[in-house]
């Protein structure tokens, strides 16, 4: 919002008094808080819905809500980090449409933009809903941020509130229905009052006529211009409030020029949200809704495999299938069962198809039916199927790739690296036969892995927090307690360090109170080392008496180490020359995540979060938030370079929401991690937690700076433009570009970019989607340039939504065919039933999905043997259960409710649509049930 809410959302995350606005804190409500409560609201219900109709009890959160008690009244406790991870990624798209689109009257519902606005949410609606049914949910989040933001503008830059309305505007989220009439352009709509006390300034025809007008804004001091006798926006930014008639009627903040309204517009804003919410929720139906939330009854991890299935991998694929049952037998129904199953085979010359369900019966099946086959000459596309996992994926993935060949696809090396990074996905390999195990049972030479292709793999998996574990087909089965482990959701990083070439380095990290089941991995051959406890005892990595390591095991290149749980500062002494990787793990509740972002050069500041690498010379920030405890605070953050020896510690901003901003002056010149300390209060005693996490990501900061802001639906069969600039502040020279997407659709982009310091370059990539390409579908793409030489590379990596010209926007229709019920008396004994049919009309998408919403009884739906396009619901309860509600949705999302009911007397037998399905047809329903009713009780 171009307005104040942003600038308040702004000034409560960062500059505060940097832009000089004079917010009193906690009094105005911005489009963060905004968008959190509705999130929370519609959440809330949607639990207790479920919880309902599962039969579980149900406890309302304390209020004001918080992520913890909202996702524990969930029943969803383990899942915070997934929660506040989404609901922040749909803010920050919401921030971001005033930073991006400040001055594109549309999104913001200014200068009487009414068609404009609504076309854009309209649009975004059927994105998320189409996202929502392929539970492309990352894609979902970010068009439905999107599009929040103009909605929550029309109540604080529209006459809506002026006009007496106290009810959001519910057609703004209707195709096709009217949101009142508008002004013309010639009509003037204000008069002109002084800045700060513009009460009557709307004309009192328009609010007598109830028509709708909005403020102009521009921010030109010299140009700027409105229509005659139009209302401003209003502001010392806006300059056009300077002009005849003068003054505003915005309502972002309570100093706004109809700042006494600003109350009432937020809190129609966040009715309008929540409304909207509704909408989407019944659409996806409620369980969906939740995982698009990020909440999960069992882990919010989600299992991920990508596997050769080349003619080689018989006995690792076996393998596999064994893992996978004894995984899902071992999790369904428990806390540690995943929340998602991805599955990718590579094979060559092909690759996928992607496997993505949160259905285990299904991803077991596909595991199933893998069969190792073809594969010609020994190197497998292996990074493509990678790099398809990596964009299916969601945020903090655990990704496995099995395979025993080198990579015939190296060239999508830094495609991947820029994947990790923006996921921040560990990836494991498990490479089986290479040239370093010692095995007994060897493959011809020739078809061994060599050791610079065992090399890519291993970089990649220390790019991303990961291992590389390098063992004989015959130990496989052993591996794999790596994979076992890392479903559960409280797995948390203690520390990760990799060394290459290795040396002698001492180590320290803490284990405290809330971890459990600490766990050292290591990798490396021949690696020797001290373990020393808080309290001094050591054992050493020969010494299978002492008592600090509970269980070891080794396969392989790969150890791993159950340690004591002692708490307190540990010290790892690695005496190695040998590469070696250590990653020190556990369980705990308490976790962080952060963001890059970068301060807004636009005119109402703020932050935008990065896309990209960070900018290597200037400073940079981290947006950060801790999970799992209301008390914890961090205290410290440090950057520290992969080599251990450059570690920058940066500034910490508390914002509100207990997040964090992360300041630092420059960053590590080479690789870096994350390192986090902080305090909370023990779960268990009085004391206070000291801990210590870490990212598993290794990130690099660029000397490239690259810049996209496409829109993001992409229509099949029309060429889609992603224009780019790309900077550098290192040398000049020709750029390599690349361009890469997850669908493989079509595309075109310049090859190389010639670039000199301070000048710009400009780039489109155009990708074409196929025409039959289903709506819903969501495309990562990757675009690339690489400094000549290859010394430097930055990527921009951006996700988009497939959505087909949507024609339907009437939801289906039920008509009561028959209804029985003698309801009387003693309802226990007694039985009432009613059948329906539900259509789509004539040229509807059809009929997708009926839920009953409410009524204890059994529902059976069918297919109309003679008409496909009629589904027939028969429902059937005790008269215990007198009221009954269904959900009919098109395939396009268009929610309708129904209801009937078994009560006897003034009320019985009344079928009603919601507002949603006035349809002709089911009014004239309501008029025949009406007709009976009358009938029944004699007035004729
Ligand atoms: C909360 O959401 C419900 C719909 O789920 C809506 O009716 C209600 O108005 C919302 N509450 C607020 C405070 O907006
Ligand atoms: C590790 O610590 C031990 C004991 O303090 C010390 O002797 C050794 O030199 C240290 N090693 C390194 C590489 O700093
Ligand atoms: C960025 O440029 C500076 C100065 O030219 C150089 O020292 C630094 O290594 C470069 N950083 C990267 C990541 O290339
Ligand atoms: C960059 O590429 C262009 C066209 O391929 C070529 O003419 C030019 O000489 C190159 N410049 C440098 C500095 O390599
Ligand atoms: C790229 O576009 C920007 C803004 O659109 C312009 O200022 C710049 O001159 C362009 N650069 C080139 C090399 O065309
Ligand atoms: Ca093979
Ligand atoms: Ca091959
Ligand atoms: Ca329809």
């Amino acid at each position: 919002m171009k307005s104040v809410w942003p600038s308040a959302l702004f000034l409560s995350l960062l500059c505060t008094g940097a832009l000089g606005f004079d917010i009193l804190p906690g009094s105005s409500l911005t489009h963060q808080e905004i968008t959190q409560q509705a999130l929370f609201n519609v959440t809330v219900q949607v639990c207790r819905a479920l919880a309902k109709a599962e039969g579980t009890d149900f406890t309302f959160p304390a209020q004001p809500f918080t992520i913890q008690g909202v996702a524990t009244a969930c029943g969803a406790p383990r899942s915070s980090k997934t929660f506040i991870q989404s609901i922040l990624h749909i803010i920050y798209r919401n921030v971001r449409v005033d930073i991006r689109y400040a001055l594109n009257a549309s999104f913001h519902f200014d200068d009487e933009m009414f068609v404009q606005g609504k076309k854009i949410i309209i649009e975004g609606i059927q994105a998320v809903k189409a996202s929502n049914k392929l539970e492309n949910y990352e894609a979902a989040r970010q068009n439905l941020g999107e599009i929040l933001h103009p909605l929550q503008d029309f109540y604080s830059h529209s006459n809506w509130v002026e006009l007496g309305e106290k009810s959001p505007n519910s057609n703004l989220i209707k195709s096709g229905a009217s949101i009142g009439n508008i002004a013309a352009k010639s009509r003037a709509t204000c008069r002109s009052c002084d800045g700060n006390n513009c009460r009557n300034n709307i004309l009192e025809d328009i609010i007598a006529e109830k028509i709708l007008t909005s403020g102009y804004f521009s921010l030109n001091f010299i140009f700027a211009t409105k229509p005659k006798g139009k209302c401003s926006h209003g502001g010392t930014v806006d300059q056009t409030s300077k002009i005849e008639p003068t003054g505003g009627i915005n309502k972002d903040k309570e100093s706004s020029s109809h700042g006494y309204l600003h109350t009432q517009a937020a809190n129609m804003a966040i009715a309008a949200t929540s409304e909207l919410l509704e909408d989407i929720r019944g659409a996806a139906g409620d369980r969906p809704f939740l995982q698009m939330m990020g909440l999960f009854k069992g882990s919010s991890k989600a299992l991920c495999f990508v596997i050769d299935t080349t003619s080689s991998m018989k006995d690792d694929i076996a393998t596999v299938k064994t893992v996978t049952s004894t995984i899902i037998n071992r999790n369904v129904g428990t806390a540690n069962e995943p929340s998602l199953y991805i599955l990718v085979p590579f094979n060559d010359p092909g690759f996928g198809p992607l496997t993505k369900t949160t259905d285990s019966a299904v991803f077991q099946n596909a595991i199933d039916s893998l069969v190792a086959t073809g594969g010609g000459d020994p190197p497998e596309m292996s990074l493509s199927g990678l790099q398809l996992a990596l964009s299916a994926a969601p945020l903090n993935s655990e990704i496995f790739l099995f395979t025993d060949a080198a990579a015939k696809d190296k060239n999508l090396k830094s495609t991947v690296i820029a994947l990790i990074e923006r996921t921040q996905s560990v990836v494991n390999f498990m490479i089986t036969d290479t040239s370093s195990v010692n095995s007994r049972k060897r493959r011809a030479p020739s078809n061994r892995i060599a050791e610079a292709d065992a090399q890519l793999y291993r970089d990649l998996a220390q790019a991303s927090g990961g291992q590389a574990i390098e063992i004989t087909k015959s130990e496989l089965p052993q591996a794999t307690v790596l994979i076992k482990e890392s479903s559960n959701a409280s797995l948390v990083t203690l520390l990760q360090a990799a060394r290459n070439p290795g040396k002698a380095e001492n180590f320290t990290f803490m284990i405290d109170d809330s971890v459990t089941n600490p766990t050292v991995y290591i990798t490396g051959k021949s690696i020797t080392f001290t373990l020393i406890s808080p309290t001094g005892e050591s054992q050493g990595s020969s010494d299978t008496t002492g008592s600090l390591i509970i269980t070891s095991q080794s396969v392989g290149n790969f150890q791993s180490l159950q340690l004591k749980k002692q708490t307190g500062k540990w010290e790892m002494r690695m005496v190695s020359s040998n590469p070696y990787t250590v990653k020190v793990i556990g369980q705990s509740p308490i976790d962080f995540f952060f963001d890059f972002v970068v301060v807004s050069q636009g005119p109402f500041g703020g932050f935008d979060t990065l896309e990209t690498r960070p900018s290597a010379g200037g400073n940079g920030s981290l947006l950060m938030s801790l999970t799992g405890s209301d008390t914890a605070t961090v205290t410290e953050v440090t950057l520290v370079g992969s080599s251990g020896s450059e570690v920058i510690k940066g500034v910490l901003v508390p914002q509100n929401n207990s997040r964090v901003l992360v300041q630092v002056g420059k960053f590590p010149s080479g690789d870096f991690v994350v390192q986090v300390k902080g305090q909370a209060d023990s779960f268990t005693s009085k004391a206070l937690i000291l801990f210590q996490r870490q990212s598993p990501t290794n990130f690099r900061s660029s000397n490239l700076t690259m810049n996209a802001n496409p829109e993001t639906i992409i229509v099949p069969g029309t060429p889609f433009s992603v224009p780019f600039t790309l900077t550098t502040s290192g040398t000049s020279g020709n750029f390599t570009i690349r361009s890469t997407n997850s669908r493989g659709f079509d595309s075109t982009f310049p090859t190389s970019m010639f670039l000199e310091p301070g000048i710009t370059g400009n780039g489109t990539v155009t990708l074409s989607a196929p025409l039959n390409t289903p709506s819903g579908t969501d495309v990562t793409l990757a675009i690339e340039a690489e400094a000549p030489g290859g010394t430097d590379s930055n990527y921009i990596v951006l996700r988009f939504s497939v959505l087909n010209t949507v024609t339907d926007f009437k939801a289906p229709v039920c008509e009561q065919l028959s209804l029985q019920t003698n309801c009387s008396v003693n309802c226990s004994m007694r039985m009432w039933e009613v059948s329906a049919r539900v259509t789509d009309g004539a040229d509807g998408t059809g009929v997708d999905l009926v839920t009953l919403k409410q009524g204890n009884g059994t529902i059976n739906t069918t297919l109309d043997s003679g008409n496909e396009n009629i589904t027939l619901v028969y429902y059937s309860a005790s008269c215990c259960s007198p009221d009954m509600e269904i959900e009919v949705v098109d395939r396009v999302g268009n929610v309708a409710t129904c209801s009937y009911s078994g009560r006897q007397g003034s009320t019985s037998a009344v079928s009603e649509a919601t507002k949603l399905t006035w349809s002709p047809l089911f009014c004239l329903s309501i008029v025949i049930v009406g007709l009976h009713i009358l009938t029944k009780m004699g007035i004729q």
